[in-house]
């Protein structure tokens, strides 16, 4: 899920990534058709990443912007509704006898847009992001960064930071894995480049190298989408849709759901929904258990994987065979033709 204020480049955002990485269905083809540029409703896209040989589908979910009305307030209730009501209805679901049809819509990632001010976070800003945080992975970005220096983006990175741990924003953080040094290091990459600095731009454009590129056309160059130096849109872009997608969904299983779960069953206002998400945070219990789950599911691909082969192995000895079987069929035909000829032969004599 995308939110934010108005005309930070959201819908812009989802389209890059629908160039660089991502199939889009069907219904993409009529929202470009009808070419609306602001985002009235929440809008979902479904998506299909390849990747070697699997298929993912996933939903992107484009919300209206907020921050150009009267009162903001209320502005980005909805989306707050939005995603508790896809917990509520999960877990309605669950308590149904047939549970194999669920539908899902939980949100796994909600990308925050910071406006490029330069300045700091703006209370509205806060108050958005302190909500979501306790209820969905949020991950920080700073929009048309482009339109920042690079020194200039450093510091409002820094700003940025420091006002998320002084507010207590509990923001999505990519997991170190101690046994992975090479994963531990990517993790370590993505933690420092948070908020991601990204350019979004569905057209492409030459650069001074001579390369057609995603990017912004200005009188002194281009600013690329996929360049490291000029953004962080890769790294964002992995995050999502590679490195940490598994652990985006389990984690929206075990503490945002499960915090959902805990406050509707104890009914609990929403002050001590960011306690019982911290709980679920700091308690090393939970933690264990996210390893468990972890190892569960890795055991389970492995052991479907070695499921496979065995199949595969069986149909290619069970090939064998009939092969095997086919060419004795044929010796015996062969066979059956030759006393055949045979007995014509004799009969032709007598
Ligand atoms: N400079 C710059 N402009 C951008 C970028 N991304 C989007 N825009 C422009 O910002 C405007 C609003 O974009 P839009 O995607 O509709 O914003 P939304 O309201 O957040 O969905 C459009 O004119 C975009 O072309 C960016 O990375 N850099
Ligand atoms: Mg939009």
């Amino acid at each position: 899920m995308v939110a934010g204020e108005s005309g930070l480049g959201k819908t812009t955002f989802i389209n890059t990534l629908f160039q660089t990485g991502l199939k889009s269905h069907v219904d993409n083809k009529t929202r470009h058709a009808k070419g609306i540029r602001s985002t009235v409703e929440i809008d979902i896209v479904r998506a299909e990443l390849e990747e070697k040989d699997f298929k993912i589908r996933l939903n992107i979910i484009d919300t209206p912007g907020f921050g150009d009305n009267v009162n903001n307030k209320r502005a980005f209730q909805p989306l707050i509704d939005f995603i508790d009501d896809q917990h509520d209805s999960y877990m309605k679901q669950e308590q149904q006898p047939t549970r194999a049809e669920a539908k899902d819509l939980r949100v796994h990632a909600c990308l925050y847009f910071v406006r490029p001010t330069g300045h700091s976070l703006k209370p509205l800003d806060i108050e958005v992001m302190k909500k979501l945080s306790s209820r969905v992975n949020l991950i920080p970005v700073i929009s048309k960064a482009d339109t920042l220096s690079p020194k200039e983006i450093n510091d409002f990175k820094q700003r940025i930071r420091a006002v998320i741990e002084a507010q207590e924003i509990k923001i999505y953080s990519p997991p170190i894995e101690t046994d992975d040094e090479a994963s531990a290091e990517h993790s370590r990459l993505l933690i420092e480049s948070i908020p991601f600095a990204i350019i979004g731009s569905e057209t492409k454009v030459r650069n001074a190298n001579g390369d057609l590129v995603f990017g912004r056309e200005y009188p002194w160059g281009v600013a690329e989408v996929e360049n490291e130096q000029h953004s962080d849109f890769l790294k964002l872009r992995s995050l999502l849709l590679r490195t940490n997608m598994l652990d985006l969904i389990l984690s929206t299983e075990e503490l945002h759901y499960e915090t959902y779960r805990a406050l509707k069953l104890d009914n609990k206002s929403e002050d001590s929904r960011s306690k019982i998400a911290k709980r679920f945070h700091n308690n090393p219990k939970f933690k264990e258990e996210e390893d468990q789950l972890k190892k569960y599911f890795t055991d389970q691909v492995k052991a479907e994987e070695a499921r496979f082969r065995q199949w595969e192995q069986n149909i290619i000895n069970e090939r064998q065979r009939l092969n095997l079987d086919l060419e004795s069929v044929q010796l015996q035909i062969k066979q059956l033709e030759e006393q055949i000829k045979d007995l014509n032969l004799k009969k032709g004599y007598k």
